[in-house]
């Protein structure tokens, strides 16, 4: 039975790749913070159902923890790592990225440094992402695109990503890159526009009213479904060779079609219920990205299979059923 490690195993991206690995009989250990494991033991995770996570070993490990996290990968011969943990809100000045910086950097050397002492034979994916690319200069961006990150978020993933291709390069370790765009789900976080909306939409259908302020509704992303996603991170990491894949959709859709797709499948027109707040501005909203990943679907055959509208029809039935439940 092969043993895989995820770091990050509470959040959207985890959740999934535990249950899909679980489903492809691994023994799925995860790292939490004390916080998270406590969590998860008093049920407040939203809509997490306890049973996947007894299916797993978990650890209360933090990451810029370096003894813990060397005491426990000496003692489990891990076959595969997904290092998925990272401070990951784009949304905020590059002054206040001190700590996103200093962390996401830090937890990745810990962890390549460990597994190359005493597992170096296990393979290990690394969750790269578009803000890597920052401002490209061109449009699908593919693996060749050069970085030009314009978040403390970007900047702490691209100099991870160094860290990751030195270990391939220079100490032989098979490590896989996803460069992920924007892949969202019922578990996405609130504080990310998808969910914001759907969350809304569904509250103000069960209410009979109400708004929602957004800030601009004509920025526009490369959305997918991060259960379409994981499946990316595993066909990486299950290559014949390590190497570094873009994973998105390819299709650019605007937060006005977001409003539009959650609204009308409650029955709302969403121009009625939307406002622009000045607030929710970025000062650095750029060049939309947006994907091209020709490589990974001919190379290791991955394909995104769940359109835009369901993606976000599925995410409005899921908030009204959990307010429907009182959640
Ligand atoms: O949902 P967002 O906050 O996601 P963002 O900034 O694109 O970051 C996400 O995707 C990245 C790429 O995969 C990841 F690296 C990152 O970790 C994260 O998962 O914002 C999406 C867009 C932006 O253009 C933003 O300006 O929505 C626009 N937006 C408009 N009104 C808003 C709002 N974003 C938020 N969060 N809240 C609003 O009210």
């Amino acid at each position: 039975m092969k043993k895989a490690l995820i770091t990050g195993i509470t959040g959207q991206d985890g959740f999934y790749l535990a249950e899909y690995l679980l489903g492809l009989g691994y023994e799925v250990h995860g790292l939490a913070r004390q916080t998270g494991l406590e969590h998860i033991k008093s049920n407040l995770l939203q809509d997490v159902p306890p049973e996947l996570y007894q299916r797993c070993h978990l650890h209360a490990v933090n990451l810029d923890n370096f003894p813990g996290l060397y005491r426990l990968i000496s003692r489990t011969p891990f076959d595969e790592c997904y290092h998925l943990a990272a401070s990951s809100f784009v949304g905020e000045r590059l002054a206040d990225g001190y700590q996103t910086i200093q962390n996401n950097i830090a937890s990745t050397h810990y962890l390549l440094a460990a597994i190359q002492e005493f597992h170096p034979g296990c393979r290990f994916y690394f969750a790269g992402t578009s803000e890597m690319f920052g401002r490209p200069g061109h449009t699908p961006q593919s693996e060749d695109e050069p970085f030009m990150p314009r978040s403390a978020y970007g900047i702490s993933k691209l100099a991870g990503y160094h860290l990751v291709r030195n270990y391939r390069e220079s100490h032989g370790m098979f490590c896989g890159v996803g460069i992920l765009y924007n892949h969202e789900s019922p578990r996405r976080r609130p504080e990310f526009v998808t969910r914001k909306i759907t969350m809304a939409a569904a509250r103000i259908s069960l209410e009979g009213r109400g708004k929602i302020q957004l800030g601009n509704l004509e920025a526009r992303r490369d959305w997918g479904y991060a259960p379409d996603y994981v499946r990316a991170m595993h066909a990486i990491l299950n290559h014949d060779k390590p190497e570094d894949f873009v994973v998105a959709t390819g299709v650019l859709h605007s937060v006005a079609d977001l409003c539009e797709a959650a609204f009308s499948h409650v029955g709302l027109d969403w121009k009625a219920h939307v406002e622009t707040n000045p607030a929710f501005y970025r000062t650095e909203e750029g060049i939309p990205l947006c994907g091209s990943a020709e490589k990974i679907e001919r190379e290791v055959g991955w394909k995104p299979t769940t359109p835009f509208q369901e993606m976000v029809h599925r995410m409005v039935d899921a908030d009204l059923a959990r307010l429907s439940a009182g959640r």
